[in-house]
C-alpha cells in the first residue's frame, strides 16, 4: 500500500514539475552534497516531492540528491525510506533535452543495500511524460497527464541489444573499458544524451547498455548509488536485464555513505557479462 501511495504521489507531482520547468531554468546560487551546481528547478522539484512524500503514511525517511542528510518525516518504527533524484539530468533543461525524476523505496534506513529496495521507478520528461515503475517482480510504464495516469505497457527488455551510451570523457576512461567500448561500437548504435533516465529508457525500449564507468580521475565514477544506480538497476533487472558496478550486481552494493558514487552499468545480460569479463577484478 505504501509503495502504491508513493508512486501515486510521484504521478501527481510529475506534471506539476514539468509545467514548472520553463520559468526555472536558471542556475541557483548553490551546490548539492556532491558538488553539482543546482538549478532553481532542482531545488523546487525537491521541495515539492519532499512535501508530498513526507505526507505518505509509512514513509519514515526522505533522502534526496539535493539534500546533505536523510530527513525523518514519519514516526513509525519500521517505515520506508524514499530516496529521490528530483531532476536527474537537470542541465538538459537549458538545452531542452529530456530529463527525469528517480525514486527508490527502501525498507531499511539509509544508507542501505540495493537488496533493501522494494520498489523503484522514474519519470521521463520527454516528448510525453511517462513513469516507469518496478515492483513485485514486474515493470509497468504509464503515460502521465494532468488528467491522470494511463497504463501503457509491461516493460520487458528486448532480447537483442541495439543501443549503447557511456558517460565520462573518452581520454579519462581506463584502457580496459575503452577497449571494451571499441568492441561494443562494432555492433551497437550510440545513444547518449546526458540524462541517465532518458538513456536508460532507450535501453529498456530497444535493448542495449548504458553506463557511467569508473574514470582514471574518479575511480567511483559519477552516479550516486542510492539515488541513481541502485534504483535504475532494480528497474532494469526486474525488466529481465542485468546491472553491474564492473564486478557485481549493483543491488549487491552496500554503500557506507548516503551520497556514495559507484561505477554503473545496466542492460542486456550478455553485454553486461562481456563488460565484467573485460574489466580487471
Ligand atoms: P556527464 C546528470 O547530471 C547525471 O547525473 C546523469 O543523469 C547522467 O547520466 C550523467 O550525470 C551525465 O554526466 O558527465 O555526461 O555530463
Amino acid at each position: 500500500m505504501v509503495v502504491e501511495r508513493v508512486f501515486d504521489v510521484v504521478a501527481d507531482v510529475a506534471p506539476v514539475i514539468r509545467s514548472g520547468l520553463p520559468e526555472r531554468r536558471a542556475k541557483a546560487a548553490s551546490e548539492n552534497a556532491t558538488g553539482d551546481t543546482q538549478l532553481e528547478a532542482d531545488v523546487w522539484a525537491d521541495d515539492l516531492l519532499r512535501e508530498r512524500l513526507a505526507a505518505v503514511d509509512g514513509v519514515n525517511w526522505y533522502a534526496s540528491e539535493e539534500r546533505d542528510a536523510v530527513e525523518t518525516v514519519g514516526d513509525a518504527a519500521d517505515g520506508y525510506a524514499v530516496a529521490v533524484d528530483p531532476l536527474d539530468g537537470s542541465s538538459n533543461v537549458q538545452s531542452n533535452n529530456p530529463c527525469g525524476t528517480v525514486v527508490g523505496v527502501y525498507d531499511e534506513p539509509l544508507p542501505a543495500s540495493g537488496r533493501e529496495l522494494v520498489a523503484a521507478g522514474f519519470v521521463l520528461y520527454g516528448p510525453t511524460t511517462t513513469m516507469t515503475v518496478a515492483r513485485d517482480g514486474g515493470v509497468t510504464e504509464y503515460l502521465l497527464t494532468e488528467e491522470g495516469r494511463t497504463d501503457l505497457r509491461d516493460v520487458v527488455l528486448p532480447e537483442d541489444p541495439l543501443v549503447y551510451g557511456f558517460g565520462g570523457r573518452v581520454p579519462d576512461w581506463t584502457p580496459a573499458f575503452e577497449s571494451f567500448v571499441r568492441d561494443v561500437e562494432d555492433d551497437l548504435k550510440l545513444r547518449y544524451g546526458g540524462a541517465m533516465i532518458a538513456d536508460v529508457n532507450q535501453v529498456l525500449t530497444y535493448g542495449g547498455v548504458f553506463g557511467y564507468p569508473g574514470l582514471q580521475s574518479r575511480p567511483a565514477g559519477k552516479l550516486r548509488a542510492h539515488f541513481e544506480s541502485m534504483p535504475i538497476a532494480y528497474v532494469v533487472e526486474a525488466a529481465g536485464g542485468a546491472s553491474s558496478d564492473g564486478t557485481q550486481s549493483l543491488l549487491d552494493l552496500s554503500p557506507s555513505s548516503l551520497h556514495e558514487r559507484t561505477p554503473t552499468f545496466v542492460g542486456n545480460d550478455a553485454v553486461i557479462g562481456d563488460l565484467e569479463a573485460a574489466l580487471p577484478d
